[in-house]
C-alpha cells in the first residue's frame, strides 16, 4: 500500500518528486527496517540450518540485498503480482511471504508452499500476487509481462513486477517482452539487481553498456539507484507504480547492490578467487539494515532498544518457523507424481 504521504518540498524534480522520501509516516520507517530484519534473520538462519547439513537441495541467499526487495515491496498491493529468481526468498518475504511455509519447503515437508516438492527456486503463493521465485535466469520476465498483459486486457488495476539480476539482463527472453511491453504500454516495473556477478563473472567482463540504457533504447524510462538505500529504491519504485497504474507503460530501475555470501551454498570464502575479501568488507560496511537503523535512531523516529526488540523477535520468529518445520510431516512419496508436469 502506497501511504499518505506529504506533498512538500519534493526532492528529485518533476521524475520522482511525488513527495518527500524524509516526510514519511514514521511506522513506514520501521516497516522497511522489520522487513529487512526478517529477510536478513531468514537468510542467516538458512546458511545455519543447511551448514548442519538438514536441509536438502540448493540455496542462494539475498543477504546484504535486503533493501532492494522492501523498497519495492512496500509500494504494492497484495492485488500486485511479482516474479522473483533463485534468488528468491527476500522478494518472498518482503511480498507478505510466510517464513513457516517457507522454511517448511525447504525441508521438503508437506506443509511447505509446493508441499515439500520444489524447494527454495519454486516457491509460489498466488493469494499473496507471488508468481514464483524461478531457477530459470530470465525466467520471471516473461510470465511478468504476461502477468501485466493479462491485467490490461481484462482492466485490472493490478501491476507486475519483474526482479531480476544483472546477469539476466543480457538474456533474450529480456528484450522480447520489454519491446512488447514498451509498445503495448503494459503495467509493469522492472527492477535490476545489480549485484555485480552472475555467479562468478563480474558485471564489467559480462555487460556492454548498462541496463538503464538499454531500456532507454526501448522507449522505457530508466534510473538508476542506490540499491542499499531502501529510501532511495522506495521513491524510485513508487516513481515507477505510479506510472504503471497511470498506463504509462513500463518503467526500469538498476538497484546497485552486493550480495555478502557466495552464488549458492557452495560457494564459500574464496573458493573460486572471482573476488577479494576486501571487496566483501567494503560493501559490509554499507549495509542496508544498519542503514535504515541509523536513519531512525538519528531522526529520533524510535530509540536504539526499540530497533533491538524488533531484532529480538524476529530471530524468536524464525527460530519457531525452523521448529515448526523440523516437526511438520513429510509428503507421502506416492504424490512424488502429483502436481508435476512434463
Ligand atoms: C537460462 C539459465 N542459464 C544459466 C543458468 C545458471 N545460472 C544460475 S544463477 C546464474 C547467474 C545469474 O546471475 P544474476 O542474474 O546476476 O543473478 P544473481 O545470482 O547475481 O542474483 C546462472 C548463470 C540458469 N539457471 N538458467
Ligand atoms: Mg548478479
Amino acid at each position: 500500500m502506497i501511504p499518505e504521504v506529504s506533498t512538500k518540498q519534493p526532492d528529485r524534480g518533476d521524475k520522482a518528486g511525488l513527495f518527500d522520501i524524509h516526510r514519511l509516516p514514521d511506522e513506514l520507517y520501521l516497516e522497511f527496517f522489520r522487513r529487512m530484519v526478517l529477510i536478513r534473520k531468514f537468510e542467516e538462519t538458512v546458511y545455519d540450518v543447511y551448514s548442519r547439513g538438514i536441509m536438502p537441495g540448493l540455496a542462494h541467499l539475498y543477504t546484504g540485498e535486503e533493501a532492494v526487495a522492501v523498497g519495492v515491496c512496500l509500494t504494492l498491493d497484495t492485488a500486485d503480482t511479482i516474479t522473483s529468481t533463485h534468488r528468491g526468498h527476500g522478494h518472498l518475504l518482503a511480498k507478505g511471504g510466510d517464513p513457516r511455509r517457507m522454511f517448511a519447503e525447504l525441508l521438503g515437508k508437506e506443509s511447505g508452499y509446493n508441499r515439500g516438492k520444489g524447494g527454495s527456486m519454486h516457491i509460489v503463493d498466488m493469494s499473496l500476487g507471488i508468481l514464483g521465485a524461478n531457477g530459470v535466469v530470465a525466467g520471471g520476465l516473461g510470465i511478468a509481462a504476461g502477468a501485466a498483459l493479462s491485467a490490461k486486457v481484462k482492466g485490472e488495476k493490478r501491476i507486475s513486477v519483474a526482479f531480476f539480476g544483472d546477469g539476466a539482463l543480457n538474456e533474450g527472453l529480456f528484450y522480447e517482452t520489454a519491446n512488447m511491453a514498451s509498445l503495448w504500454k503494459l503495467p509493469l516495473v522492472y527492477v535490476m539487481e545489480n549485484n555485480q556477478y552472475g555467479e562468478y563473472t563480474a558485471v564489467s567482463r559480462s555487460t556492454a553498456g548498462s541496463g538503464p540504457r538499454r531500456a532507454e533504447a526501448m522507449g522505457i524510462p530508466a534510473e538508476k539507484v542506490d540499491g542499499n538505500d531502501v529510501l532511495a529504491v522506495y521513491e524510485a519504485a513508487h516513481w515507477a507504480v505510479q506510472r504503471a497504474r497511470a498506463g504509462e507503460g513500463p518503467s526500469f530501475i538498476e538497484c546497485a547492490t552486493y550480495r555478502w555470501r557466495g552464488h549458492h551454498m557452495g560457494d564459500q570464502g574464496d573458493t573460486y578467487g572471482y573476488r577479494t575479501q576486501a571487496e566483501v568488507e567494503e560493501w559490509m560496511n554499507r549495509c542496508p539494515v544498519t542503514r535504515q537503523r541509523n536513519y531512525i535512531i538519528q531522526n529520533e523516529i524510535a530509540p536504539a532498544e526499540a530497533l533491538d526488540a524488533i531484532e529480538r523477535d524476529t530471530q524468536a520468529q524464525i527460530d519457531q518457523a525452523v521448529e515448526f518445520a523440523k516437526e511438520a510431516a513429510y509428503t507421502n512419496p506416492e504424490e512424488v507424481y502429483k502436481d508435476v508436469y512434463a
